[in-house]
């Protein structure tokens, strides 16, 4: 299949080493704005949501680095989304480490921005309170959204520090603002120790499905992705939000708050490819923190959970474009149509 648009082919590492030219999110190009994409990638380096271990804000630097090891086919489905989608990197968000209420601001804009193109969002925190500016912005655009949150916390406290907005507070603020909508959130992955026993009271009286982590390994993996399809459904849009604390500290190191005995790795990649022909329509992942992990096996997990959101973003688009396009059938008439004048023509030459 042709590239939907050459000029957006990532640089191929058959032909221009991984350790050469500018770092981006998969060695997509770079474009200053998301006109014209299907797709934009953007980082979000904010870290000033963080209650302890800093550090997130140089994620969207290490990620970029790291993800020179991305190539561009899925090792399963074979989908290429560089092929099928308009896809770039768009920079990062504007930020200012002094100013937390308005950066979040600033991070709305910068989404909304992009959706207005026309692109969807798949961003790279950051960390986890980035997704509330992201996810305000998508649900401007399409309503309350369920949403898969791969996470060890619930992120549904009320106030940390005195304080409403940090990263164990943002999904409370967006089911109070009917961004998230909580009878279509899966929390999958949560445990550590508590601040008190009620801490999840309040998302469960709420309706959030939380698949704890003893949950999560009396089901197994494929009642897992039964269940989180069947309380997001299909049709209706859904936002994936990775918290890379969801993964097993052994796996993913570089994070602020890590919880033993997490996902791993090949658990995730499975879930993940198990939530294909849902109607996805933003992402991100976060809270990746470099400063933690310099080696970068944080990083480098990331990147390729990232790069299985963007297939699902990618088929996501698919499917939308293929339910917009011209009924099959009319399409199948209107080429016998014109085959049957390429004979008559071909037997009168
Ligand atoms: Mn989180």
């Amino acid at each position: 299949m042709a590239p939907r648009d050459p000029t957006l082919l990532p640089l191929d590492s058959k032909y221009i080493p991984r350790f050469a030219q500018i770092a981006t999110f998969m060695r997509a190009q770079y474009r200053p704005s998301a006109a014209g994409l299907d797709i934009a990638m953007f980082g979000v380096p904010f870290d000033w949501g963080s209650s302890n271990r800093a550090g997130a804000r140089h994620g969207p630097a290490q990620m970029r680095e790291f993800s020179r090891l991305i190539r561009q086919v899925h090792f399963v489905t074979k989908m290429a989304p560089f092929d099928s989608c308009r896809i770039a990197d768009i920079g990062d968000t504007p930020v200012n480490p002094l100013d937390l209420m308005g950066t979040l601001k600033e991070i709305q804009k910068f989404a909304a921005d992009a959706i207005k193109a026309g692109a969807v969002t798949l961003a790279a925190g950051g960390d986890h309170t980035i997704a509330l500016p992201l996810m305000r912005a998508v649900a401007q655009k399409h309503g309350p959204l369920g949403m898969l949150q791969f996470d060890s916390h619930p992120d549904t406290h009320d106030t940390l520090l005195n304080h409403k907005y940090n990263h164990a507070t943002c999904f409370r603020r967006a089911i109070e603002e009917s961004v998230l909508d909580p009878k279509r959130h899966v929390m999958l992955g949560i445990r550590g120790t508590l601040y008190s026993p009620d801490d999840l009271d309040w998302a469960y009286a709420k309706g959030v499905t939380i698949i704890t982590i003893e949950d999560f390994y009396e089901m197994g993996v494929p009642k897992v992705i039964a269940k989180i399809r069947e309380v997001l459904g299909t049709n209706k849009p859904s936002y994936l939000t990775i918290d890379i604390d969801g993964m097993d500290p052994t796996c993913a190191p570089g994070t602020g708050a890590p919880e033993p005995g997490g996902i791993m790795t090949r658990e995730a990649q499975v879930i993940l490819r198990g939530m294909s022909g849902l109607n996805w329509v933003g992402a991100d992942i976060n809270e990746v923190s470099p400063p933690l992990d310099p080696m970068g096996q944080t990083a480098q997990l990331a990147n390729n959970l990232m790069f299985e959101e963007l297939c699902l973003l990618t088929e996501a688009i698919e499917r939308r474009r293929a339910k917009g396009a011209p009924k099959r059938r009319s399409t199948a008439k209107a080429a016998k149509k014109k085959s049957r004048t390429a004979r008559s023509r071909a037997r009168q030459r």
